[in-house]
């Protein structure tokens, strides 16, 4: 009988030993020393033994138990060395290789121009202002000068949201980014000198106009301010946006609710083979609105206007992003065209400023 048990240890330990992998090897665990394994059928019978058989029987089949156990441990560690050798040999990296090109992002052309924009402005000392995009009536248009009955509240083409309470305020998408320098003026003391870029909505959809657009708008509030310093620092705007030496200007007399005196400014182009050519030529082009804060509008936030003034402006982004990088169709901006952005998108690390080049 125990030349039996030999013979079964011998052919187990050697299958054992020669296992090609984990999974085979956990087979033959199975087949030897599981529920229905050969050890296991074995182990049955003692019950049906005499007590002297049963005993040597016993310590003969759990000496044959634990020699097949240790075979299988010992070929289970070989196993999994080979396995992990085997794993890192495949999967070595050589760290000495340069980086692979990797698809990259870019800086669409709006938020490049806003950045441009803040660099220039600060360099002023100007601080970007921020307000929310659902705004009400008062903040819209009735601080600013524009009664429910005044003309500009149509030409807005405003979008209304529709009330959430009976006696809630007329909540509306913000036609202008003009509210946030009322927040700012009725939420801080003068000197005031802040730029206000953002999203403006419109109800206003062909070729040239968009549902939504960007603006960016500027305010200066102090004792002494004067349109003086409103030509030059639109001027200085200019010089440094399209960056060039000298830029010809222009002031035309314009209306606008919420300034007194107001004013458009021009600045002077040529066409060159097609392309828009800033700072040369004698044609003109309408870029900014601007003028003196109006009184009541410096009143409606609660600041004396025998004390305090100011001037404001405003221009739209899309619009000087297209004349400056030459882009011809405003519906581009919007699509989110992968080649699009590719070909007029920027570096996401050339943040702007004006010591290494606002565009580079
Ligand atoms: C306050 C007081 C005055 C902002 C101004 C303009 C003139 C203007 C348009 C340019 C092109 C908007 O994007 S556009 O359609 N803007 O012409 N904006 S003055 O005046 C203000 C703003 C806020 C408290």
């Amino acid at each position: 009988m125990t030349t039996d048990l030999d013979a079964l240890r011998d052919r187990l330990v050697s299958a054992v030993e020669e296992a090609a992998d984990l999974a085979a090897l956990e087979d033959l665990r199975i087949s030897a020393l599981g529920k229905k394994g050969e050890i296991t059928a074995h182990m049955k019978q003692l019950g049906g033994m005499d007590p002297e058989q049963r005993k040597q029987m016993g310590q003969a089949l759990n000496q044959v138990k634990a020699h097949v156990a240790k075979a299988l441990d010992a070929r289970k560690a070989v196993l999994e060395n080979a396995d992990l050798e085997k794993r890192l040999a495949e999967e070595r990296v050589d760290v000495t290789l340069p980086v692979a090109p990797e698809p990259v992002g870019s800086v669409h052309p709006i938020s490049q121009t806003i950045d441009e924009l803040t660099a220039i402005f600060s360099d002023m000392g100007f601080t970007v202002a921020e307000g929310p995009d659902i705004e009400d009536d008062f903040h819209n248009f009735d601080a600013l000068n524009i009664p429910p009955e005044h003309p500009a509240r149509q030409e807005h083409d405003t979008f209304y949201l529709p009330p959430v309470t009976e006696d809630q305020a007329h909540m509306v998408l913000r036609t202008h980014t003009s509210p946030v320098q009322i927040r700012t003026m009725m939420g801080q003391k003068p000197p005031i000198r802040v730029i206000c870029p953002g999203r403006t909505y419109r109800a206003d959809y062909d070729a040239t106009h968009s549902p939504n657009f960007h603006q960016v708008e500027g305010l200066v509030i102090d004792k002494a301010t004067h349109m003086g310093h409103l030509k030059g620092c639109l001027i200085e705007f200019c010089k440094a946006y399209f960056e060039v030496e000298d830029v010809p200007v222009r002031f035309r007399a314009s209306h606008f609710p919420f300034t007194e005196p107001s004013a458009e400014m021009d600045i002077g182009y040529a066409k060159r083979d097609g392309q828009i050519k800033i700072g040369a030529g004698d044609d003109w082009l309408e870029i900014v609105g601007c003028g003196m804060v109006h009184p009541k509008v410096l009143r409606n936030c609660g600041l004396d206007p025998d004390v305090y003034q100011g001037f404001a402006f405003g221009m739209g982004i899309e619009r000087i992003a297209m004349l400056k990088y030459g882009i011809p169709d405003l519906r581009t901006f919007y699509e989110a065209d992968v080649r699009w952005l590719r070909h007029y998108g920027f570096a996401g690390l050339d943040i702007p400023n004006l010591y290494e080049g606002l565009s580079r």
